[in-house]
């Protein structure tokens, strides 16, 4: 057995059943180890496409999606994809190969530091130097990968390692970790806090959506019955309380769903990581904020809780439900609000205007999608008005990122949402700028036979940036660009293209295309002028006449 091999035994013995990479000739030996082991090599098209695939894996199923590349630019192409699973706590492990370290045969050639370059962007980033460190460095990457806060570790494995003769070092079993639940003065201290408040809400956050909390998350939600918000990221994470729903923020203020944010006297706060632009903005005078998570707060200037309740979220809820059920008269204070809240953000849905309007491209999508459904966002304009319209009710159904933000995540995302998930419909959604920059993993998604629906929203313009620039007074500059013809472009990978010609085209197009299967692209043109007639005329009225009232 050589230093490769034992990577990938080491590897096995986590139990991981496919890596996504795009290899060098420093990995050859890692990847004859592969050819002969259990774990299938996905070959992406750019690294960046491994890496957010990757992610992607970590998050859907919480053990550490795994990636692999070649050193120097093949390894410095996975840095969007770690800094995108830092932020968004996805546990991923990077595989990167590195030119010999016991002699220097090449020089210097395609050598950069890339220890150096992971590290701020990864929990753990090392060198492998000697076979017989792999199986507790391997050990201690995933371990590191999963716990919480979750994100990327990195081992770079240098080719002279990789070859090395490594006997038969026994490798570490991986067993479960039950984390501690919360203290009792800590539970003590939030039910003293939630039986005094008048007018509770609830807001469930980025950290509300590990797969593994699902269950005890609605269990306390429809126990309390306390009313809830999310933020974007944290959509979904409660099944079966929908009648408590108020709302997501997309928006750090101003919106809809901040009137009854505005209106509570206590918050409490469910997995908030404040990675995520805020939902709402603590000041002075605000309301009392109870912070529930598997770590403190973080706290920043517009985040500053008054009382924590920290330890396994799941478990430690179920401990502050018992103590609070049945006791908490004013649950529902904040309810009334909720019919006008939904009412406002529902207007226009239906609207037959072509190009369409992005909430009539929210609610076609709702309509052909079923509540397991999954749908992959990228970044750009559309993803606050899917954020805000999109309904949930299975928690990881809308996947987007609100950490990094980054552009070209969408495809690549779906990609592992579909292999993961071959049983349901999984839609990739992407502006057309997004698309372009990760587009070529088509061809992956084709040759991995993948079930797949990619709508290409279609402006010709950065139209976020666009519609910033608009709103901060600027001229119109810099933000638009041609395109392909996106039916064209899906033939020339040898898959199915369609486009939406009127605003009733989209619901049958994208059912159309999931009832054929395979990859299928659909491009629609997207009216963008809603982006400032709601989210900035309609909402600044809205917040003069709310000042209005008494
Ligand atoms: C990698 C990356 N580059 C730039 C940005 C800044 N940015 C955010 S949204 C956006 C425009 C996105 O355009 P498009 O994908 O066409 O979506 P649209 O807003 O037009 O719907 C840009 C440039 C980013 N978030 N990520
Ligand atoms: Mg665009």
């Amino acid at each position: 057995m050589n230093g490769a091999e034992l990577l990938v035994a080491a590897l096995e013995n986590e139990g991981v059943k496919r890596i996504f990479g795009l290899p060098g000739e420093e990995n050859l030996a890692m990847v004859e180890a592969l050819r002969r082991s259990s774990i299938k090599l996905v070959v992406t098209r750019h690294e960046q496409g491994a890496a957010f695939m990757a992610a992607t894996h970590g998050r859907l199923t919480g053990t550490p999606g795994v990636c692999l590349t070649t050193l120097g630019p093949g390894a410095l192409n996975l840095a969007t994809g770690a800094a995108h699973a830092l932020l968004g706590a996805m546990p991923m492990v990077m595989i990167t190969g590195q030119k010999g370290v016991l002699s220097r045969k090449q020089a210097r050639f395609q050598v950069v530091d890339v220890i150096s370059t992971m590290t701020p962007l990864t929990k753990m980033a090392r060198q492998i130097v000697s076979p017989t460190t792999i199986p507790a460095l391997v050990r201690e990457a995933f371990r590191i990968a999963q716990q919480e806060r979750p994100g990327p570790v990195h081992l770079e494995l240098p080719e002279d390692i990789a070859a090395e003769p490594a006997g038969e070092p026994r490798l570490i079993q991986p067993h479960p970790i039950e984390v501690p639940v919360a203290h009792a003065a800590a539970l003590d201290r939030a039910t003293a806090i939630i039986l005094k408040a008048e007018r509770p809400l609830i807001m469930l956050g980025a950290a509300a959506s590990r797969p593994c909390l699902a269950g005890a998350l609605s269990d306390f939600v429809k126990r309390v019955r306390i009313p809830f918000f999310n933020t974007q990221m944290g959509k979904g994470s409660v099944s079966g309380g929908s009648g408590l729903y108020m709302g997501t923020a997309a928006l750090s203020e101003r919106d809809y769903v901040h009137d009854a944010i505005d209106h509570a006297d206590l918050i409490i706060t469910i997995g908030h990581d404040t990675v995520e632009k805020p939902p709402f903005i603590m000041g002075p005078n605000g309301p009392t904020v109870l912070h529930v998570g598997y770590l403190p707060a973080t706290v920043e200037e517009v985040y500053f809780p008054h009382a924590e309740l920290i330890g396994d979220v799941g478990p430690s809820l179920t401990l502050l439900a018992q103590r609070l059920e049945g006791k908490l008269p004013n649950a529902g204070a904040l309810l009334p609000l909720r019919e006008e809240i939904l009412a406002h953000i529902a207007v226009r849905a239906d609207e037959s205007r072509y190009p369409l309007t992005p909430q009539r491209i929210v609610h076609d999508v709702r309509q052909v999608m079923p509540e397991d459904g999954i749908v992959c966002l990228d970044n750009g304009m559309y993803k606050i008005w899917f954020a805000r319209n999109y309904r949930t009710r299975i928690a990881n159904t809308l996947l987007l990122d609100n950490a990094l933000a980054t552009m070209g995540a969408g495809l690549p995302s779906a990609m592992t949402a579909a292999m993961l998930h071959p049983d349901r419909r999984v839609l990739a959604v992407c502006g057309d700028g997004g698309f372009m920059m990760n587009s070529q993993e088509l061809e992956t998604a084709s040759r991995l036979a993948l079930n797949l629906v990619v709508l290409v929203l279609q402006d010709n313009a950065f139209g976020m940036i666009r519609w910033k620039q608009a709103a901060d007074g600027f001229p119109d500059f810099g933000m638009t660009f041609g395109n392909p013809d996106f039916v064209k472009y899906a033939h020339a990978y040898h898959m199915k293209g369609s486009r939406v010609d009127s605003a009733d085209e989209l619901a049958p197009a994208l059912d159309a295309a999931f009832a054929v299967g395979g990859v299928h692209v659909v491009s629609v043109p997207v009216d963008y002028a809603e982006n400032s007639l709601v989210l900035i005329d309609e909402l600044q009225a809205h917040a003069a006449e709310r000042t209005r009232q008494p």
